[in-house]
């Protein structure tokens, strides 16, 4: 009662009742969830959701990041992360150097690997066949979510195998999953500005619907904070939906709250809490056919991770071990968390701490 009483005193019109009844909401829904001011209304019926699909649950998993190379040729303007291969600062790690990190993760008793790098110009496909397929040899129990959906049409590129060819090689090579980088935002005008380099909107769907196709499953996020405008994020999510009513091969929602430290766009502002919280509200709102919006700690900070459990969030990913990609542009956040610092921070909520794999099956 309390709930209604609340959402009816906005000027969020039948959004409201859109949203009780269970039915979808278009894209002026979206725009006009944008314009409120009105978080707690927007958080109140994010929450109702969350609930309706993931209870009481919160979910996290012991997970290790690695950035095997920061070499990159694309050098999107929003990046504080990439080098030229010649620049002071680039890297990028042998086989032996990755096992290595990844051996870390068995006495963390971590269930993921989260693999990304930037577009190394040089490396050839047999590089990244031999780094998914001797850490799969040495930990067959560890689930490996590697590679962007703009890595993933790079090696197609350099290799001259089509984009289902190389996903087929790397899954019978040991790879999982691909987590949901290098979406940023599927507007042409802000790629054109922003990030001309990397591949387009549609080449990055089209690049999920073949790895979906192959019966792998992936994550999806959008960069926000920037140059976009409200009705460039409601089309990017509305791109989102549509995919996933098509494959229903995305497991969870995230967004990227851009940090302009470092950057091309050094001169632009955090994002804002309310920003923050909204994005992944109207994420849950709009994406009725996801499962899981993530809250990204390290992006957001780890006071907002927390509260965002009431406004649409299920997951707060993991204790990541090592993140170099925010912490290039400034993030202030911790590189990692202990498995008792997140279940306590989760446990504060009232919620219950879940330990998933990363297809989110509970582990006990
Ligand atoms: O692809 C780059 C973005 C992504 C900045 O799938 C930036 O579970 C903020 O995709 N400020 C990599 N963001 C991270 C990523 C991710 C993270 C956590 C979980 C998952 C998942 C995926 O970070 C890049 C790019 O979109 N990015 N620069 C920046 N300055
Ligand atoms: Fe390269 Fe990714 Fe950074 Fe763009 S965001 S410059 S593709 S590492």
């Amino acid at each position: 009662m309390q709930l209604l009483k609340n959402i009816l005193n906005t000027d969020l019109g039948n959004i409201q009742e859109k949203v009780i009844d269970g039915h979808r909401l278009d894209s002026e829904d979206g725009i006009r969830l944008f314009e409120s001011p009105d978080i707690l209304a927007i958080g109140n019926l994010a929450n109702l959701v969350r609930e309706r699909i993931n209870k009481n649950r919160a979910y996290y998993i012991i997970n290790r990041h690695i950035n095997y190379t920061n070499i990159c040729k694309n050098r999107c303007k929003f990046c504080a992360f990439s080098r030229d291969n010649d620049e002071e600062g680039a890297y990028q790690m042998s086989i032996k150097e990755i096992l290595d990190k990844a051996s870390q993760i068995i006495h963390e008793k971590a269930t993921e690997l989260h693999i990304v790098g930037g577009l190394h110009p040089e490396l050839g496909l047999d590089y990244y066949v031999e780094m998914i397929g001797s850490i799969h040899e040495r930990f067959p129990h560890v689930h490996i979510q590697a590679f962007t959906a703009v890595e993933i049409a790079h090696f197609a590129d350099i290799s001259g195998m089509s984009i289902y060819e190389t996903l087929k090689k790397l899954k019978d090579a040991g790879l999982g999953s691909l987590p949901g980088g290098g979406a940023e935002v599927f507007s042409t005008d802000v790629r054109k500005e922003l990030c001309p380099e990397k591949l387009s909107g549609e080449e990055w769907l089209n690049t999920m619907r073949t790895a979906h196709n192959l019966g792998m499953r992936s994550n999806a996020t959008m960069l926000y904070g920037h140059i976009e405008s409200h009705k460039d994020r409601i089309n990017h999510l509305l791109k989102l939906r549509e995919l996933q009513d098509e494959t229903g091969g995305f497991m969870s929602f995230i967004p990227l709250a851009f940090h302009p430290k470092n950057t091309d766009l050094k001169d632009f502002s955090s994002t804002a809490g309310m920003l923050d919280l909204k994005m992944l509200a109207i994420g849950r709102l709009m994406l009725d056919n996801f499962d899981h919006i993530k809250a990204f700690w390290i992006m957001i900070g780890i006071k907002l991770a927390q509260i965002s459990l009431s406004f649409g969030v299920d997951d707060i990913d993991g204790t990541v071990a090592e993140e170099r990609i925010t912490h290039s542009a400034g993030a202030e956040t911790p590189e990692a968390l202990t498995v008792d610092e997140i279940k306590s921070l989760i446990e504060e909520t009232g919620r219950e701490p879940v330990e998933r794999d990363t297809l989110y099956n509970r582990i006990n």
